[in-house]
């Protein structure tokens, strides 16, 4: 039927559970004909918003359709969309920013309530009526098993080559009764290629063409590409004194310009063939697996650019046995990350002097994104990785403070910080080590020696000297940063 026919199902106040991860596999027909209706809805003087939940960020044509219209109550996880960004900065918005790991287990354990429509976009359907998922899994499982009715795009823009790419682990119960999921290896199939689904639940299948949104990204700059060589000389420094394989550990990768340009240096890295046990496909992760770098990867989703997604789509065959989609529960399973002993790099927005992460809320109140899988990864790998420019918004504000203003992950979670500086490793030591490591070998010139100057008195006035802090001071770059629009002093 027509995008607006199914669209028309949907009740206001109901929640529906809508498939996409990092811009692909979103269902890019219905949300807009829905977005069309609240706003004829709101026109007319009568409420309509809904509740939406995903599994990482859409695209326009979802959250950002959706948000322009006033139409989303409350979200769920991950987003990176500017005008629901806009909207939850405002206070119009509500928004829970969780692990993404932990999305499917919390519906079933009943905590977020009842799904009412699943809206999810497939590549096609089999004659035995099964689902062939499309360029995302995210937790479109949870949400075909959980919702009272569900509508289908079938997007024909998809390869007809993903079908069999997938894997979806249908053995995840809830204590007492949860097993050991059955994997060890990032190459291993647990589960099955096809979404089930009742076929009683289906209200609506629409026929769409779109493209994914991937969104271009930028050619590495001198920053990206120092951070890189960091990050580089540091895991061949570990796989010289035999702490990693020569084909190291399987890599996590978070999205980004920064992350993505780690990858391309991994192509003349002296490393035996990898493996990716990750969260997202990026065009980096692509090309090393052409060049063969790479044997294979496990995801949850693409995230790649324009010019990769048709890249992808023409030879999509030629990537058959070497990447595995799975749901996100199962692609970043903490279980399964500690296992396998992956090495997490993400990024961050900012990190203070003893090393804990702000991944999330600009001067402690503005959420950029969201946590994203970056604390599934973080808190169990064999290597926790975040790395950022040492400055933003062009040198007015330090990625390196004297206290977060806001903490994701904690210092135990943070083991090695890179910027384009230097990299610390902050493995084995206590926060007064960890402090002059950071000062010295991340921070930029321009506020090293205003860090250094603080962690000195600190050291002398702090009402405790473990974990030395001026309260009065602490949080005074940021309110700095807030009044004058620089963190720096007059
Ligand atoms: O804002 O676009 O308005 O200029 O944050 O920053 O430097 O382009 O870096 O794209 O790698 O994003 C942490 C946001 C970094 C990302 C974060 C501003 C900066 C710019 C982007 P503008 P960059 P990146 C797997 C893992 C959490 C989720 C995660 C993220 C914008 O990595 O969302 O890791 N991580 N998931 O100007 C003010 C600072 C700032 C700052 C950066 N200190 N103060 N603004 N910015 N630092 C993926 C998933 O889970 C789906």
């Amino acid at each position: 039927m027509s995008a607006e026919d199914a669209a028309s199902l949907i009740a206001g106040g109901s929640t529906i559970g809508m498939s996409g991860f990092t811009g692909s596999g979103y269902p890019k027909a219905v949300p807009m004909a829905l977005a069309a209706r609240i706003e004829a809805e709101h026109a007319a003087g009568n409420p309509f918003r809904v509740r939406v939940w995903t599994g990482a960020s859409t695209g326009p044509e979802l959250d950002g359709a959706l948000a322009k219209a006033d139409g989303i109550e409350f979200r769920l996880p991950y987003n990176s969309d500017p005008v629901a960004r806009e909207k939850i900065n405002a206070g119009e918005m509500n928004y829970f920013d969780m692990h993404l790991s932990q999305v499917a287990p919390m519906a079933w354990q009943g905590f977020l309530g009842p799904l009412d429509t699943a809206v999810i976009e497939v590549s096609g359907i089999t004659a035995d009526g099964a689902l062939i998922p499309s360029s995302s899994i995210g937790n479109n499982k949870t949400w075909l098993d959980q919702a009272s009715q569900v509508i289908l795009e079938v997007n024909g823009w998809q390869s007809e080559a993903l079908n069999g790419m997938h894997d979806i682990y249908y053995g995840t119960d809830l204590p007492p009764h949860r097993k050991p999921i059955p994997l060890v290896a990032p190459d291993d199939r647990i589960g099955e290629p096809h979404f089930r689904c009742d076929p009683d639940k289906i209200v609506a299948i629409v026929e769409t063409g779109a493209p994914d949104r991937n969104l271009p990204y930028s050619e590495p700059d001198e920053v990206a590409e120092a951070i890189a060589g960091h990050l580089l000389d540091f895991l061949a420094h570990e796989v010289a004194r035999g702490r990693l394989p020569d084909t190291l550990l399987p890599l996590q990768s978070g999205v980004g310009n920064v992350t993505n340009a780690v990858l391309s240096g991994l192509m003349d890295a002296p490393f035996g063939t990898m493996t990716a046990f990750t969260e997202v496909i990026q065009d980096g992760m692509l090309d090393l697996l052409e060049a063969g770098k790479l044997s294979m990867a496990s995801a949850t989703a693409f995230s790649l650019s324009p010019e990769a997604a048709e890249r992808f789509n023409r030879d999509a065959a030629r990537f058959r046995g070497k990447l595995i989609l799975r749901p996100q529960e199962i692609s970043n399973h903490p279980e399964l990350v500690r296992r396998l002993g992956c090495i997490a790099m993400n990024g961050l927005i900012e990190a203070d002097i003893y090393g804990n992460v702000n991944s999330t809320h600009v001067m402690g109140s503005r959420i950029q994104n969201g946590i994203g899988g970056s604390g599934d990864f973080a808190r169990n790998a064999y290597v926790s990785i975040f790395m950022t420019p040492s400055t933003a918004k062009g040198g007015k504000i330090s990625a390196i403070v004297p206290q977060a203003a806001h903490v994701d992950h904690i210092s135990q979670d943070v083991q090695v910080i890179v910027t384009e500086q230097g990299l610390a490793d902050l493995r084995g030591l206590a926060p007064k080590q960890r402090a002059e490591l950071i000062i010295a070998n991340c921070a930029h010139p321009d506020y090293r020696p205003a860090l250094a100057d603080y962690f000195e008195r600190a050291k002398v006035s702090s009402f405790g000297k473990h974990a030395p802090c001026l309260l009065d001071e602490a949080l005074s770059w940021h309110r700095r940063y807030v009044e004058t629009g620089s963190m720096k002093a007059a």
